[in-house]
Protein backbone atom coordinates (compact mmCIF):
# COMPACT_ATOMS: atom_id res chain seq x y z
CA UNK A 1 0.00 0.00 0.00
CA UNK A 2 2.70 2.13 0.29
CA UNK A 3 3.28 2.56 -3.42
CA UNK A 4 -0.22 3.29 -3.72
CA UNK A 5 0.00 5.73 -1.35
CA UNK A 6 3.30 6.96 -2.50
CA UNK A 7 1.54 7.69 -6.09
CA UNK A 8 -0.96 9.88 -4.72
CA UNK A 9 1.47 12.15 -3.10
CA UNK A 10 3.69 12.16 -6.09
CA UNK A 11 0.26 13.10 -8.11
CA UNK A 12 -0.56 15.97 -5.87
CA UNK A 13 2.60 17.28 -6.05
CA UNK A 14 3.11 16.92 -9.50
CA UNK A 15 -0.54 18.32 -10.77
CA UNK A 16 -1.77 19.79 -7.30
CA UNK A 17 -2.74 23.90 -7.08
CA UNK A 18 -1.98 26.11 -4.33
CA UNK A 19 -5.32 27.00 -2.38
CA UNK A 20 -5.73 28.79 0.85
CA UNK A 21 -7.58 26.78 4.03
CA UNK A 22 -10.06 27.21 6.99
CA UNK A 23 -6.76 26.72 8.80
CA UNK A 24 -4.61 29.41 7.50
CA UNK A 25 -1.98 26.75 6.78
CA UNK A 26 -2.03 26.57 2.88
CA UNK A 27 -1.92 23.64 0.84
CA UNK A 28 -1.00 22.37 -2.66
CA UNK A 29 -4.46 20.24 -3.39
CA UNK A 30 -6.60 18.20 -6.26
CA UNK A 31 -10.24 17.72 -6.66
CA UNK A 32 -11.04 13.64 -6.73
CA UNK A 33 -8.60 10.63 -6.07
CA UNK A 34 -8.75 6.88 -5.43
CA UNK A 35 -6.89 4.59 -4.39
CA UNK A 36 -7.73 0.99 -3.89
CA UNK A 37 -5.92 -1.58 -1.25
CA UNK A 38 -6.47 -5.67 -1.53
CA UNK A 39 -6.81 -6.04 2.42
CA UNK A 40 -6.16 -9.96 1.82
CA UNK A 41 -2.26 -9.29 0.66
CA UNK A 42 -1.83 -7.68 4.67
CA UNK A 43 -2.82 -4.86 6.73
CA UNK A 44 -2.32 -1.99 4.70
CA UNK A 45 -0.55 0.17 7.76
CA UNK A 46 2.06 2.17 6.37
CA UNK A 47 6.03 1.08 6.28
CA UNK A 48 7.56 4.42 4.89
CA UNK A 49 6.63 5.79 8.03
CA UNK A 50 5.67 4.51 11.35
CA UNK A 51 1.58 4.32 12.09
CA UNK A 52 0.93 4.09 15.61
CA UNK A 53 -1.42 1.96 15.50
CA UNK A 54 -2.59 1.94 19.30
CA UNK A 55 -3.48 5.37 18.30
CA UNK A 56 -5.75 4.29 15.17
CA UNK A 57 -7.75 1.57 17.14
CA UNK A 58 -8.58 3.36 20.26
CA UNK A 59 -9.92 6.04 18.08
CA UNK A 60 -12.10 4.04 16.01
CA UNK A 61 -12.98 1.99 19.41
CA UNK A 62 -14.40 5.29 20.34
CA UNK A 63 -16.06 6.22 17.23
CA UNK A 64 -17.51 2.20 17.39
CA UNK A 65 -18.78 2.72 21.69
CA UNK A 66 -20.74 5.71 19.94
CA UNK A 67 -18.51 8.34 22.11
CA UNK A 68 -17.83 11.73 21.23
CA UNK A 69 -16.08 12.89 24.35
CA UNK A 70 -11.95 13.09 24.28
CA UNK A 71 -12.03 11.61 28.00
CA UNK A 72 -11.99 7.89 26.25
CA UNK A 73 -8.94 8.72 24.12
CA UNK A 74 -6.86 10.67 27.33
CA UNK A 75 -7.27 7.90 29.08
CA UNK A 76 -5.71 5.74 26.51
CA UNK A 77 -3.31 8.36 25.74
CA UNK A 78 -4.52 9.39 22.77
CA UNK A 79 -3.91 13.17 21.41
CA UNK A 80 -5.40 12.91 18.07
CA UNK A 81 -8.39 14.96 18.84
CA UNK A 82 -6.92 17.32 21.71
CA UNK A 83 -6.79 20.49 19.63
CA UNK A 84 -10.37 20.61 18.44
CA UNK A 85 -11.97 20.14 22.11
CA UNK A 86 -9.28 22.83 23.38
CA UNK A 87 -10.44 25.36 20.50
CA UNK A 88 -13.84 24.92 22.29
CA UNK A 89 -12.73 25.33 25.87
CA UNK A 90 -10.43 28.49 24.57
CA UNK A 91 -13.42 30.02 22.73
CA UNK A 92 -16.35 29.67 26.04
CA UNK A 93 -16.74 32.05 28.56
CA UNK A 94 -15.52 30.07 31.71
CA UNK A 95 -11.88 30.20 30.40
CA UNK A 96 -9.73 32.99 31.89
CA UNK A 97 -6.42 31.83 30.60
CA UNK A 98 -3.82 33.83 28.28
CA UNK A 99 -4.84 34.92 25.03
CA UNK A 100 -5.20 31.63 22.74
CA UNK A 101 -6.15 32.59 19.21
CA UNK A 102 -5.10 30.96 16.84
CA UNK A 103 -2.92 28.70 18.89
CA UNK A 104 -1.86 26.15 15.74
CA UNK A 105 -0.44 28.37 13.49
CA UNK A 106 0.88 30.78 16.51
CA UNK A 107 3.01 27.74 18.15
CA UNK A 108 4.88 26.26 14.93
CA UNK A 109 5.97 30.44 14.62
CA UNK A 110 6.54 31.60 18.18
CA UNK A 111 8.60 29.61 21.04
CA UNK A 112 7.97 31.82 23.66
CA UNK A 113 3.69 31.12 22.98
CA UNK A 114 4.24 27.31 22.10
CA UNK A 115 5.23 27.12 25.83
CA UNK A 116 2.40 28.91 27.12
CA UNK A 117 0.29 26.78 24.95
CA UNK A 118 2.02 23.80 26.08
CA UNK A 119 0.96 25.00 29.61
CA UNK A 120 -2.48 25.49 28.54
CA UNK A 121 -2.78 22.60 27.11
CA UNK A 122 -1.88 20.53 29.66
CA UNK A 123 -3.74 22.28 32.22
CA UNK A 124 -6.50 21.02 29.63
CA UNK A 125 -6.28 17.59 29.74
CA UNK A 126 -5.64 17.12 33.27
CA UNK A 127 -9.22 18.70 34.20
CA UNK A 128 -10.94 16.70 31.33
CA UNK A 129 -9.22 13.67 33.11
CA UNK A 130 -9.87 14.56 36.49
CA UNK A 131 -12.86 16.72 36.83
CA UNK A 132 -15.87 14.89 35.17
CA UNK A 133 -18.16 17.83 35.20
CA UNK A 134 -15.95 19.46 32.79
CA UNK A 135 -15.10 17.04 30.68
CA UNK A 136 -19.36 16.68 30.32
CA UNK A 137 -18.58 20.11 29.10
CA UNK A 138 -15.64 20.72 27.38
CA UNK A 139 -14.26 17.41 26.49
CA UNK A 140 -17.03 16.91 24.20
CA UNK A 141 -16.28 17.36 20.14
CA UNK A 142 -20.65 17.72 19.44
CA UNK A 143 -22.40 15.44 17.35
CA UNK A 144 -19.24 13.85 15.58
CA UNK A 145 -18.80 10.52 14.28
CA UNK A 146 -19.74 7.89 17.08
CA UNK A 147 -22.93 10.04 17.36
CA UNK A 148 -24.06 9.72 13.72
CA UNK A 149 -22.62 5.81 13.71
CA UNK A 150 -24.65 4.86 16.92
CA UNK A 151 -27.36 7.71 17.32
CA UNK A 152 -28.11 9.72 14.16
CA UNK A 153 -31.46 11.62 15.57
CA UNK A 154 -35.07 11.32 13.80
CA UNK A 155 -37.04 13.96 13.28
CA UNK A 156 -39.51 11.93 15.95
CA UNK A 157 -36.98 12.07 18.81
CA UNK A 158 -35.85 8.17 17.63
CA UNK A 159 -32.46 7.67 17.13
CA UNK A 160 -30.90 5.31 14.47
CA UNK A 161 -28.15 2.94 15.15
CA UNK A 162 -26.24 2.81 11.62
CA UNK A 163 -23.45 0.96 12.45
CA UNK A 164 -25.58 -2.06 14.23
CA UNK A 165 -28.16 -2.04 11.19
CA UNK A 166 -25.29 -2.12 8.38
CA UNK A 167 -23.84 -5.24 10.01
CA UNK A 168 -27.14 -7.13 10.77
CA UNK A 169 -27.81 -6.14 6.81
CA UNK A 170 -24.33 -7.69 5.53
CA UNK A 171 -25.67 -10.97 7.64
CA UNK A 172 -29.01 -10.90 5.99
CA UNK A 173 -28.70 -9.43 3.09
CA UNK A 174 -25.55 -9.15 1.95
CA UNK A 175 -26.06 -8.41 -1.76
CA UNK A 176 -28.13 -5.18 -0.84
CA UNK A 177 -26.71 -1.76 -2.60
CA UNK A 178 -27.47 0.07 0.45
CA UNK A 179 -24.95 -0.87 2.85
CA UNK A 180 -24.58 2.59 4.14
CA UNK A 181 -23.00 4.57 6.70
CA UNK A 182 -23.16 8.66 6.94
CA UNK A 183 -21.70 10.49 9.57
CA UNK A 184 -22.58 13.72 6.96
CA UNK A 185 -25.87 14.44 9.02
CA UNK A 186 -26.79 18.11 7.56
CA UNK A 187 -28.90 19.16 10.60
CA UNK A 188 -25.96 18.96 13.01
CA UNK A 189 -22.93 19.75 11.42
CA UNK A 190 -23.06 23.06 12.22
CA UNK A 191 -22.60 22.35 16.28
CA UNK A 192 -19.66 19.28 15.38
CA UNK A 193 -16.36 20.82 16.26
CA UNK A 194 -15.27 19.31 13.08
CA UNK A 195 -17.56 18.54 10.31
CA UNK A 196 -17.04 15.02 9.72
CA UNK A 197 -13.70 14.62 7.10
CA UNK A 198 -14.40 10.59 6.45
CA UNK A 199 -17.95 11.65 5.73
CA UNK A 200 -19.65 8.03 4.19
CA UNK A 201 -18.81 4.66 3.86
CA UNK A 202 -20.36 1.62 1.98
CA UNK A 203 -19.99 -1.74 1.70
CA UNK A 204 -20.00 -4.31 -0.86
CA UNK A 205 -20.03 -8.40 -0.13
CA UNK A 206 -19.13 -10.48 -3.36
CA UNK A 207 -17.67 -14.28 -3.17
CA UNK A 208 -17.91 -14.48 0.83
CA UNK A 209 -15.56 -11.40 0.78
CA UNK A 210 -15.98 -8.15 2.81
CA UNK A 211 -14.93 -4.53 0.91
CA UNK A 212 -15.78 -1.30 2.09
CA UNK A 213 -15.64 2.23 -0.05
CA UNK A 214 -15.02 5.46 2.16
CA UNK A 215 -16.00 8.67 0.50
CA UNK A 216 -13.75 11.38 2.35
CA UNK A 217 -14.55 14.93 1.63
CA UNK A 218 -11.50 16.47 3.20
CA UNK A 219 -7.98 14.87 3.40
CA UNK A 220 -5.11 15.89 5.03
CA UNK A 221 -2.20 13.62 3.08
CA UNK A 222 0.55 13.50 5.67
CA UNK A 223 -0.90 13.22 8.67
CA UNK A 224 -4.58 11.86 8.52
CA UNK A 225 -4.46 9.76 5.45
CA UNK A 226 -2.52 7.08 7.22
CA UNK A 227 -4.48 6.92 10.08
CA UNK A 228 -7.91 6.73 7.64
CA UNK A 229 -6.17 3.73 5.38
CA UNK A 230 -5.66 1.93 8.61
CA UNK A 231 -8.97 2.83 10.56
CA UNK A 232 -11.24 1.40 7.63
CA UNK A 233 -9.24 -1.57 6.87
CA UNK A 234 -9.14 -1.80 10.86
CA UNK A 235 -13.17 -1.56 10.34
CA UNK A 236 -14.10 -4.09 7.32
CA UNK A 237 -11.66 -6.67 9.12
CA UNK A 238 -13.85 -6.03 12.63
CA UNK A 239 -16.73 -6.43 10.30
CA UNK A 240 -16.00 -9.37 8.52
CA UNK A 241 -14.75 -10.87 11.62
CA UNK A 242 -18.15 -10.33 13.33
CA UNK A 243 -20.07 -11.84 10.11
CA UNK A 244 -18.10 -14.74 9.23
CA UNK A 245 -16.44 -12.94 5.49
CA UNK A 246 -13.20 -13.04 4.66
CA UNK A 247 -11.85 -9.10 3.89
CA UNK A 248 -11.83 -8.04 -0.59
CA UNK A 249 -10.71 -4.65 -0.50
CA UNK A 250 -10.59 -1.04 0.91
CA UNK A 251 -11.66 1.75 -1.47
CA UNK A 252 -10.71 5.04 -0.92
CA UNK A 253 -12.31 8.01 -3.10
CA UNK A 254 -11.46 11.63 -2.43
CA UNK A 255 -12.76 14.94 -2.26
CA UNK A 256 -10.35 17.78 -1.71
CA UNK A 257 -6.88 15.74 -1.30
CA UNK A 258 -4.25 18.07 -0.21
CA UNK A 259 -0.89 18.10 1.36
CA UNK A 260 -0.43 20.82 4.00
CA UNK A 261 2.70 23.50 2.90
CA UNK A 262 4.31 23.12 6.20
CA UNK A 263 4.47 18.88 5.28
CA UNK A 264 6.50 19.24 2.38
CA UNK A 265 9.89 18.33 3.70
CA UNK A 266 8.55 15.29 5.69
CA UNK A 267 6.83 14.18 1.93
CA UNK A 268 9.69 14.46 0.72
CA UNK A 269 12.01 12.62 3.11
CA UNK A 270 8.83 9.69 2.95
CA UNK A 271 9.05 9.82 -0.65
CA UNK A 272 12.76 8.78 -0.63
CA UNK A 273 11.96 5.40 1.60
CA UNK A 274 11.96 2.11 0.47
CA UNK A 275 8.55 0.26 1.42
CA UNK A 276 8.80 -2.55 3.40
CA UNK A 277 6.38 -6.17 3.72
CA UNK A 278 2.93 -5.46 5.49
CA UNK A 279 2.27 -6.25 8.48
CA UNK A 280 -0.55 -8.90 9.69
CA UNK A 281 -3.63 -7.83 12.06
CA UNK A 282 -4.46 -10.50 14.84
CA UNK A 283 -8.12 -10.41 16.24
CA UNK A 284 -9.20 -12.36 19.07
CA UNK A 285 -10.73 -15.24 18.07
CA UNK A 286 -13.03 -15.43 20.98
CA UNK A 287 -14.92 -12.32 20.75
CA UNK A 288 -17.09 -12.14 17.67
CA UNK A 289 -19.15 -8.82 18.29
CA UNK A 290 -17.20 -5.63 16.90
CA UNK A 291 -19.23 -4.13 20.26
CA UNK A 292 -17.08 -6.21 22.28
CA UNK A 293 -13.89 -6.42 21.00
CA UNK A 294 -11.66 -4.08 23.02
CA UNK A 295 -7.71 -2.63 22.63
CA UNK A 296 -6.44 -5.75 24.19
CA UNK A 297 -8.19 -8.13 21.63
CA UNK A 298 -6.02 -6.36 18.56
CA UNK A 299 -2.66 -7.19 17.56
CA UNK A 300 -0.27 -6.15 14.87
CA UNK A 301 2.63 -8.64 13.61
CA UNK A 302 5.28 -8.48 11.85
CA UNK A 303 5.62 -4.61 11.69
CA UNK A 304 9.00 -3.10 10.92
CA UNK A 305 8.22 0.50 9.10
CA UNK A 306 10.65 3.09 9.23
CA UNK A 307 10.83 6.11 11.86
CA UNK A 308 7.85 8.04 12.31
CA UNK A 309 8.06 11.90 10.83
CA UNK A 310 6.96 14.57 12.78
CA UNK A 311 4.93 17.45 11.55
CA UNK A 312 2.59 19.81 12.87
CA UNK A 313 -1.16 19.23 12.50
CA UNK A 314 -3.80 22.41 11.53
CA UNK A 315 -6.16 23.39 13.84
N1 LIG B 1 -7.24 17.93 10.95
C1 LIG B 1 -6.11 17.92 10.21
N2 LIG B 1 -5.56 19.07 9.87
N3 LIG B 1 -5.54 16.77 9.82
C2 LIG B 1 -6.09 15.57 10.15
O1 LIG B 1 -5.53 14.52 9.78
C3 LIG B 1 -7.27 15.52 10.91
N4 LIG B 1 -7.92 14.35 11.24
C4 LIG B 1 -8.66 14.30 12.50
C5 LIG B 1 -9.32 15.58 12.66
N5 LIG B 1 -8.89 16.72 12.12
C6 LIG B 1 -7.81 16.73 11.32
C7 LIG B 1 -7.68 14.01 13.62
N6 LIG B 1 -6.78 12.96 13.29
C8 LIG B 1 -2.67 13.05 13.86
C9 LIG B 1 -3.27 11.96 13.29
C10 LIG B 1 -4.65 11.95 13.08
C11 LIG B 1 -5.42 13.04 13.43
C12 LIG B 1 -4.81 14.15 14.00
C13 LIG B 1 -3.44 14.16 14.22
C14 LIG B 1 -1.19 13.06 14.14
O2 LIG B 1 -0.64 14.06 14.55
N7 LIG B 1 -0.48 11.94 13.95
C15 LIG B 1 0.95 11.81 14.26
C16 LIG B 1 1.17 11.07 15.55
C17 LIG B 1 0.49 11.68 16.70
C18 LIG B 1 0.92 11.12 18.03
O3 LIG B 1 1.84 10.28 18.09
O4 LIG B 1 0.32 11.56 19.03
C19 LIG B 1 1.63 11.00 13.18
O5 LIG B 1 2.84 11.14 13.05
O6 LIG B 1 0.94 10.21 12.51
C20 LIG B 1 -8.08 13.25 10.31
O7 LIG B 1 -9.12 12.41 10.47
Amino acid sequence: PDHTYLNLVQYILDNGVKKEDRTGTGTISVFGYQMRFNLSKGFPLLTTKRVPFKLVASELLWFIKGDTNIRYLLQHNNHIWDEWAFEKWIKSEDYTGPDMTNFGLRAAEDEQFAKIYAEQMKIFQQKVLEDEEFAVKFGDLGPVYGKQWRSWPTESGDTIDQLKKVIEMIKKSPDSRRLIVSAWNPAEVDEMALPPCHSFFQFYVAEGKLSCQLYQRSADVFLGVPFNIASYALLTHLIAHECGLDVGEFVHSFGDTHIYLNHLEQVNEQLSREPRNLPQLKINSEKKSIFDIELEDLKIEEYDPHPSIKAPVAV
